[in-house]
């Protein structure tokens, strides 16, 4: 009769609408059942999916199928991190509603991922910017204000004038817009932050409980965003003033060598410094043209150092020495007290600093048998060392006097420890349409008052027109913006700024617990039982931005009271890039391949397959049409070696260890392949998620099988044999290409899907050899082979081995001395 063609878009949509209708992969709060969350990052509707969505959720997919076959309740859900500036401009082009341009694109996204097989609990979808979800984030936004945790104040922000809006730090790369790459400026703006740096301890030492559960690589960046720096803040006198400067410095061992003192263009105090000083006009000039310098090259290693001096002096609080001060172009306001104290021996940029400028300097660290001359240094000394011109604490080495001499000047109040944060507070306002309103009014009474939260959600305006340069609408529409003060009942101005997107996709995963609650952001059992997420899987683009937001906001939330939940993401895997030709797949390189017309051209199994078998997860991945051809062959190969064997394997489900039938040798070998391919599968998927070698162990099954099955196709137990050893290939492959796996498992005769059966255990009886090969050894030269049964002990094997023709051969004459046996291995006669 024969299958017919393998044809993936027909029973590809068949399973896919099976587990719709059977709700397959619908999950419930289940107490008794030990729990598995899975989620990958979820995507910008952008309208397509691409290879590295389709490699982001195959991954994940993987995951869960695996997870629910071990008996895990797996929760596995998808949305859309919805909000965001790509709506707006396609709002603009086609004359639309931001909303109508997302929710569309929603739609086609959705079926596009339901095309691809994976196994989602769609019920649970969320997307950000309905306004059911960011009710909820204004709620927590309003608690957070209460508390001070989001507050307002007027600082020097990024300012992307092509995108019209602030940006957080983190949203700054290298200088440029992390949208459009447009070098961004700094502005005064009045602006909302989220108060993270009362976090940045904590956030930096619950990085050490993610050890070995997130990628070090992940952990490392955090780490260094953060930037914790450990000091001391010291004060030095000005010269002939009532007033004095702060600095901070990590390394106030060095204090007997700071020679001059500086200070950033920003500093409050250069006007004061400059007062009389004839030169007081140059120095303006070059603060004039330092302040309008990009903060980003400022703060760059490669800057050209450069500074003026001010005139005045400060008096190093050891020696007494009179440091000039200068205001000096690496010096940044935002860090530290915005001074530094100069030490030029041991400090590189102050080294520059005090070549060009003919500064002195002064070595007060020494290495250990070796004497540093100021004249021949080349550059500064910054390793450690024991210190030498430092008065009474010669000879200390350098760690140790850090302290000490922190402790000396805390006597007199002139220094005290101090540490730094390279972190700032997160700005989440956003001066654009398409994002969730920050939920305040201003009134000239009232000043800031939070809207009452029985009048949330305050929602986008669904009439809303796009402007041409892309300014938010908002604050032109009355409708929107006038309101009464809910304190005083007076007219009052709503706050027209909108949240960062960020915030949304800082609690989403949460929300997946109960996506469709109406009276409350969580239901606290279901959130309880299914956090934290147990392997989250997305880009390293997010290393820093998302999942830096995402554990705040996570600790936040537990300090509300909301969760009981520290770190949200229990495992990390960050998967690698799809490239094309060795590059990443981009439209400008022009080397996109579509997976709707892959899939198209090869269905979604064989797609996912190549995706998961040309590269492990983390690792990049070189798309490859052979590649995908391959998958393709292999997935033919399947469906015509369960077509050959149609109607003559052993009965379904009697197909396990055939009790009381004696297996062939042949029966037996494919016995073992069979159990060994589920015990290497189940490694694979088990330890770091090596699909790749999954899948390899399953084809190596299937060539096992087309070479055995003729010849057991006749016998009784070679039946069962092939029975068990095809159940065993689809369920082991089932995860990564379940279609074609479900269709098989049911044309084998099967009722269930393949999606819902148990994972298999290997047997550990069946991976045994009945025989095993032993090399003979006549003093200790190879003279022959024999084998004998894997469970002869020692004294079988040598009386086995000295009746060898070949041994008796060359034992002839001689009388045996010794049988040295090595189980399994070989056995070697002495004898002469
Ligand atoms: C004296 C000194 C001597 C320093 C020495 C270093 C080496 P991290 O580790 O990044 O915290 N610094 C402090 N505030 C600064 C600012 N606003 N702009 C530029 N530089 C600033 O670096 C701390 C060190 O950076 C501080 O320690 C200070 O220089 C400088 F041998 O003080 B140090
Ligand atoms: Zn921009």
């Amino acid at each position: 009769m024969g299958f017919g063609k393998y044809n993936p878009d027909q029973i590809e949509e068949k399973w896919q609408k099976t587990w719709t209708d059977k709700g397959t992969f619908h999950v419930e709060t289940d107490e008794s059942r030990p729990k598995y969350y899975v989620l990958e990052m979820f995507p910008y509707p952008s309208g397509k999916i691409h290879m590295g969505h389709v490699r982001n959720y195959s991954i994940g997919d993987v995951v869960a199928r695996y997870k629910r076959m071990q008996g895990f309740n797996v929760m596995h859900p998808m949305g859309w991190d919805a909000f965001g500036l790509p709506a707006e401009n396609a709002a603009i082009k086609n004359k639309t509603h931001p909303a109508e341009w997302t929710y569309a694109n929603i739609d086609d996204m959705r079926s596009q991922l339901s095309r691809l097989g994976f196994s989602y609990d769609w019920r649970r979808e969320i997307a950000t910017c309905n306004p059911k979800y960011y009710k909820w984030e204004q709620e927590f936004i309003l608690k957070f204000l209460e508390k001070g945790l989001l507050y307002r104040k007027k600082s020097p922000v990024n300012w992307c004038e092509t995108c019209h809006t602030v940006l957080a730090n983190e949203q700054v790369e290298d200088g440029l817009c992390w949208r459009c790459d447009t070098p961004v400026e700094q502005k005064e703006l009045e602006q909302w932050f989220m108060r993270i740096t009362d976090y940045a301890d904590e956030l930096l030492e619950s990085l050490e409980d993610l050890k070995g559960s997130w990628p070090d690589r992940v952990l490392a960046m955090q780490k260094n965003w953060i930037g914790k720096s450990v000091g001391a803040e010291l004060k030095f006198e000005i010269e002939g003033s009532e007033e004095t400067i702060s600095v901070f410095t990590t390394r106030p061992d060095t204090l007997y060598g700071a020679t001059f003192m500086s200070v950033a263009a920003e500093h409050p105090m250069v006007e004061k410094l400059i007062e009389g000083y004839a030169d007081a006009d140059k120095v303006r000039d070059f603060v004039y043209k330092i302040t309008n310098m990009d903060r980003f090259l400022r703060s760059s290693d490669d800057l050209e150092k450069e500074g003026i001096f001010t005139g005045a002096y400060c008096i190093n609080p050891l020696n007494g020495r009179r440091m000039p001060i200068y205001v000096a172009n690496f010096v940044l306001m935002g860090y530290g007290t915005g001074a530094v104290m100069a030490v030029p021996a041991h400090d590189q940029r102050d080294f520059e600093f005090a070549r060009k400028y003919d500064l002195p300097m002064q070595i007060v660290i020494s290495p250990e048998n070796e004497t540093l001359d100021v004249e021949k240094m080349t550059e500064a000394y910054s390793a450690p060392g024991n210190l030498v011109n430092s008065e009474k604490f010669n000879g200390m080495p350098n760690e140790e006097a850090k302290a000490a001499i922190v402790d000396y000047l805390a006597e007199s109040g002139k220094g005290k420890k101090a540490i730094n944060y390279r972190l700032r507070d997160w700005n989440i306002s956003r001066q654009r349409f398409w994002g969730a309103p920050i939920p305040v009014v201003y009134c000239d009474k009232c000043g800031v008052v939070p809207v009452p939260s029985e009048d949330l959600p305050v929602v986008l305006p669904e009439n809303a027109v796009m402007n041409e340069d892309g300014r938010s609408p908002l604050p032109q529409m009355e409708e929107f913006y006038k309101t009464t003060c809910p304190k005083c009942g007076g007219e009052a101005r709503r706050e027209t700024d909108t949240m960062d997107t960020f915030v949304e996709s800082s609690w989403y995963f949460l929300r997946y617990t109960c996506a469709r609650k109406e009276d409350g952001a969580f239901d606290r059992k279901g959130l309880d039982y299914w956090m934290p997420v147990d392997q989250y899987i997305g880009g390293i683009e997010h290393a820093i931005l998302h999942l830096l937001y995402a554990r705040f906001f996570t600790k936040i939330l537990r300090d509300e009271g909301y969760t009981g939940l520290s770190e949200p993401f229990a495992n990390l895997l960050t998967q690698g890039m799809v490239l094309k030709d060795g590059s990443k797949m981009s439209k400008s390189k022009g080397n996109v391949v579509d997976p709707s017309a892959m899939i198209k051209k090869y269905g979604a199994d064989a797609t996912r397959l190549f995706i998961l078998f040309a590269s492990p997860p983390e690792k990049d991945l070189e798309w490859s049409d052979q590649g995908i051809e391959g998958s393709f062959r292999f997935l033919n190969r399947i469906w015509r070696l369960v077509e050959d064997l149609e109607g003559k394997l052993a009965p379904v489900g009697a197909c396990a260890a055939p009790e009381g039938i004696k297996l062939s040798s042949d029966a037996k070998d494919l016995r073992r392949k069979e159990h060994d391919t589920i015990r290497r599968v189940s490694s694979d998927m088990q330890n770091k998620f090596q699909f790749n070698t999954a899948i390899a162990a399953v084809m190596e099954l299937v060539n096992e099988l087309y070479s055995l099955k003729d010849k057991l196709v006749s016998t009784d137990d070679g039946k069962f044999a092939l029975s068990s050893a095809v159940s065993s290939a689809l369920v082991a492959l089932s995860p990564m290409a379940p279609h074609i796996c479900e269709e098989l498992w049911n044309k084998i005769g099967y009722n269930g899907c393949v999606s819902e059966v148990s994972w298999p255990e290997y047997d550990e009886e069946a991976l045994k050899t009945d025989e095993l090969l032993i090399i003979l050894q006549v003093n200790g030269k190879m003279r022959g082979k024999m084998s004998v049964p894997a469970s002869a002990d020692k004294e079988e094997i040598k009386k086995q081995a000295v009746d060898h023709e070949n041994v008796v051969k060359h034992t002839e004459g001689k009388t045996i001395r010794k049988v040295i046996v090595v189980p399994g291995k070989l056995v070697n006669i002495v004898a002469n």
